[in-house]
């Protein structure tokens, strides 16, 4: 017998159910949120029939003008999101500043969204994956007042909600409220998301970490200690150059994903409030650890610049531990 199939719709609406101040509006914001992903994946599939058709910045043979793939997600996802009136504004990497919504019939939007829209750049134009990221805080500020700067500097422990869409051999959104996360995947042949993960727990340690070994000369001492200890075991290096696709990973087989410092991120080169706190959000309620290269808890880190970045060490709780006892060692002996 078919098992009964569950869209990421129904399992909103029933989730809300679980949240006594559910008052709707929550879920109407990931539903948004599932359907720009959908509009996002079309693009995302035939990116490079628009490459063949046009490159960036000139004109397609219907006239329109061909956008980078980030930029049309980052303003499809800004359009899905101001029609239903529940989100006040919007913080992405492609916007320095942020991006205040329209208000709709009067609604007083409650919720903030931060997101990076196309993660992955560098992946675009050669057919690897890339994802999009976002996360969801509740304003601070009176709702029927105008937004400010503290409602987007929240630290990750405040987030309401987090996701991630990957856009692979298949699409996924995978995302969490705090309630555990679960993972839908995308049938193109329904548009609709479907639960194909259910209660993702991360593996307590695995064979996989994923770090830009071309860096490795540039990192301090401990996390080099680190890395080598890795390699001593034999763990296999798997880096794509996309932060999405590299945690997807460890959250199915386990792992340790590292950005650490360089000469040329001194403060990493992840950004805390739409990539390292988001994804921290879903490693955690599925079992794992996200600290920075400092030892510090990726959640609890104050957000006093809407752009401020991270060094990240993310994944199974053993191996994050371990790290963590690699750069106590090896900073004590360099201090
Ligand atoms: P982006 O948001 O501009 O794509 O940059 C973030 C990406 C991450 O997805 C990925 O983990 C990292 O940059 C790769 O950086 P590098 O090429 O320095 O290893
Ligand atoms: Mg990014």
């Amino acid at each position: 017998m078919n098992k009964k199939i569950v869209t990421l719709d129904e399992f909103i609406i029933k989730s809300q159910k679980g949240h006594d101040d559910a008052t709707g509006s929550l879920t109407r914001l990931l539903r948004d949120i599932g359907i720009a992903s959908k509009i996002i994946n079309r693009e995302v599939n035939k990116a490079g029939l628009v490459n063949i058709l046009g490159v960036e910045g000139s004109e397609n043979t219907t006239g329109d003008m061909v956008q980078k793939l980030d930029i049309f997600a980052n303003e499809k996802i800004i359009e899905c999101l101001s029609t239903s009136g529940e989100c006040a504004a919007i913080v992405s990497e492609e916007n320095e500043n942020i991006v205040k919504l329209p208000n709709v019939n009067g609604k007083k939007a409650q919720y903030v969204l931060v997101m990076d829209p196309l993660d992955g750049s560098s992946n675009i134009d050669v057919n690897v994956s890339v994802g999009t990221i976002f996360g969801i805080y509740k304003r601070k500020s009176d709702a029927s007042g105008e937004i400010e700067i503290e409602d987007c500097l929240q630290a990750g422990v405040d987030l309401v909600a987090s996701g991630y869409v990957l856009y692979g051999t298949s699409t996924m959104l995978v995302y969490t409220t705090g309630h555990g996360v679960n993972g839908f995947t995308l049938d193109p042949s329904i548009g609709e998301f479907c639960l194909s993960h259910a209660d993702m727990k991360i593996p307590a340690s695995g064979n996989y970490y994923s770090v830009n070994q071309g860096y490795y000369l540039k990192f301090d001492l401990e996390m080099r200690r680190y890395i080598d200890h890795c390699s001593d075991l034999n763990l296999r290096l798997r880096y794509i150059g996309s932060m999405v696709s590299d945690i997807h990973r460890i959250l199915f087989q386990g792992g340790i994903f590292l950005y650490p410092n360089t000469r040329k991120y001194p403060h990493g080169k992840l950004r805390l409030l739409y990539e390292c706190n988001p994804m921290s959000m879903i490693v955690e309620q599925a079992g794992g650890k996200a600290i920075t290269c400092g030892l510090e808890r990726i959640l609890a880190i104050p957000v006093t610049n809407i752009h401020q970045k991270a060094t990240i060490a993310i994944g199974s709780p053993d191996m994050v531990d371990e790290m963590h006892k690699f750069v106590e060692r090896y900073s004590a002996v360099n201090a």
